[in-house]
């Protein structure tokens, strides 16, 4: 018998994980981000988190109490774009998903410190399930980028593809033994997928800020259900031009180059604007409007005297 080649022993490495995702719901994905690439995602991760997303100034959106939020990361670092193209974890995908998959969203957040059970036990809602004749078939990827040893992700070993998934009440799971949930405490640059039906939750209580990101993959024919559809949760991803130097045609399809299925022209978010927001713009302008007059009577000051 000949030896082994290396392409046999990926696929070899590749099916051993799928067959676990398969199985448990959950697998963790070895070697996915080299330390170099990690410490970049993590600068500029971080400099997004270092301000509230305003006007010219890029930053996170808070519209929640425990979470920063970072959307469409994959604008930010080669790194990001990376791990979703990442050999091992495509042909994980193709097979699970099937060869039409696509990712559809990519965003990470930093969870604050709380002892309250602000993101509980659920399965990821997202397609129509009225309309659904199927479990229709999702996963996540997600990316640790700070080491997380309280508020892990929790996930509920084999609890996938039993139902549409939905919010889970406690009380359902008090039964379930320790030893089926996957509490995942992993260092900075863990990447593990999880198929989305299955039950999982943030882990509380969170002792420490925690980094994490997660991209969603699922075929984008399904039909969406309509809040995912007003919210335009899963628009085409924004990309960013100096990253997809190279991308086969295969990872075209991945990122959903030209891809009109969900595109909603002209969309805007149905949010009123609140007082905070007018009160803010109108600061805003006035500011302006002080600087300007300033700077034009500094200058007739500076003709007349100088
Ligand atoms: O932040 C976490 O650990 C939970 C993430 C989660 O529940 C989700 O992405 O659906």
């Amino acid at each position: 018998m000949s030896a082994p080649t290396k392409a046999d022993s990926f696929a070899e490495t590749a099916d051993r994980l799928f067959d676990e995702l398969d199985e448990t719901g959950i697998v963790t994905i070895p070697d996915a981000l080299s330390p170099a690439q990690l410490a970049s995602m993590q600068r500029a991760f971080g400099a997004r988190l270092k301000r509230l997303r305003w006007n010219n100034v890029d930053g996170y959106e808070r519209t929640e109490r425990y979470r920063h939020m970072v959307h469409d990361v994959l604008q930010l670092d080669q790194g990001f774009v990376d791990v979703a193209l990442n050999a091992t974890i495509k042909h994980i995908l193709r097979r699970y998903l099937g060869p039409g998959y696509e990712l559809t969203e990519a965003k990470g957040w930093k969870s604050l410190p709380t002892t309250r059970d602000f993101h509980g036990w659920h399965g990821d809602a997202w397609y129509d399930q009225a309309a659904a004749t199927e479990i229709h078939r999702e996963i996540k990827l997600a990316i640790y980028l700070t080491d997380v040893k309280s508020g892990a992700f929790n996930y509920i070993r084999g609890s996938h593809r039993k139902e549409h998934p939905r919010g889970v009440k406690n009380i359902e799971v008090k039964d379930v033994p320790q030893s089926q949930i996957a509490e995942m405490y992993r260092p900075a640059g863990s990447v593990f997928l999880f198929d989305t039906s299955g039950i999982h939750r943030q882990g509380v209580p969170m002792l420490e800020p925690r980094q994490a990101c997660f991209y969603n993959f699922h075929d984008p024919e399904v039909k969406l259900e309509q809040e995912n559809v007003d919210s335009y949760r899963y628009h085409p991803l924004i990309l960013n031009a100096a990253f997809l130097g190279g991308v086969s045609e295969e990872d075209q399809r991945i990122l959903g180059f030209g891809r009109t299925t969900n595109f909603i022209p002209a969309y805007e978010r149905p949010t009123p604007r609140t007082a905070i927001e007018r009160s803010m713009g109108a600061l805003h302008v006035a500011q302006l409007h002080t600087r300007d007059f300033t700077t034009r009577v500094t200058g007739r000051l500076r003709r007349i005297f100088g």
